[in-house]
């Protein structure tokens, strides 16, 4: 049993069960982000050729959503572990800045920022907190403006993604809080980990292949820790 007291280097990924308590709902929980369509039908570059309208209405609804929403007691207690150690990287999948917010430093935004927008077309990008109701105009090519996250097919920002691997397979523990571990190649850093303690509701794939499996929510399992 490693102490994380002791723990020179740490390596964290977050998803999207650490801001279930901030009010915004999981991807595959009841009542989820995807609760009128499947993942594959919205969170894709095939579905936004198909219907740009449809696909940005949900993420406008998601940033009016995460608009109103505060880091809760878990992204606090990740900010606290990050003073405390030496070494800390913040992995999340989650696209709501809720980590920014709450005043995590080295955050690793390996599926992108809701709160960005970027051409479809060209390189252009900005962040964007607007909440237009059409896709906007990219000023520099005329070609529809996407947000700024990685969707299903496409590939992760490779900077990011490469700094994440090194991370966790430099840190003497891997904390994973609330992810169902179903999304690769994501899930696929518990594996480059020496040592790997996980706190969900509910049993993930990997929580038989785990150190340690602590079953509560981040709200209460990550301060205690
Ligand atoms: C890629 C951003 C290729 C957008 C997201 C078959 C097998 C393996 C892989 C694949 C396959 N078919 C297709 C693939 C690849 C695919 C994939 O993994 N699909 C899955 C569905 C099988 N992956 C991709 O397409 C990736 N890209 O592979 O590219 C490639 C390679 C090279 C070159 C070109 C292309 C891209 C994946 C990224 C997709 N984007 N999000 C947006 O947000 O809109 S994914 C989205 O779901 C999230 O970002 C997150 O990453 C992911 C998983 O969701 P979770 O965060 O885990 O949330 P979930 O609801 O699932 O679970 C919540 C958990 O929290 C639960 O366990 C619950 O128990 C727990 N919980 C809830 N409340 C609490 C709690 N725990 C504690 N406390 C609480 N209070
Ligand atoms: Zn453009």
């Amino acid at each position: 049993m490693i102490d994380l007291r002791e723990a020179q280097s740490i390596a964290v990924l977050t998803g999207a069960g650490i801001s279930a308590e901030s009010g915004i709902p999981t991807f595959r929980g009841p009542g989820g982000l995807w609760r009128n369509f499947r993942p594959e039908e919205l969170a894709t570059p095939e579905a936004f050729a198909r219907d740009p309208q449809l696909v940005w209405e949900w993420y406008l609804w998601r940033r009016r959503l995460i608009a109103a929403a505060e880091p809760n007691a878990g992204h606090r207690a990740l900010v606290e572990l990050e003073r405390r150690t030496p070494r800390f990287t913040l992995i999340t999948q989650n696209v709501d800045g809720l980590h920014d917010l709450a005043g995590s430093q080295r955050i690793l935004k390996i599926h992108g920022d809701i709160w960005h927008s970027r051409c479809s077309a060209c390189s252009y990008q900005r962040r964007d907190r607007s909440t237009e109701e059409m896709p906007p105009p990219c000023p520099e090519c005329g070609a529809m403006l996407r947000p700024g996250v990685v969707w299903f097919g496409e590939s992760l920002p490779r900077i990011v993604w490469d700094e994440a691997e090194r991370a966790v397979s430099q840190a003497d523990v891997l904390l994973v809080a609330g992810t169902s571990a179903t999304v690769y190649p994501a899930a696929g850093l518990l594996h480059l980990a020496r040592y790997v303690i996980e706190v969900n509701q509910e049993e993930t794939p990997f929580s038989d292949r785990v150190a340690v499996s602590l079953r509560g929510s981040c709200g209460e399992v990550l301060p205690r820790l």
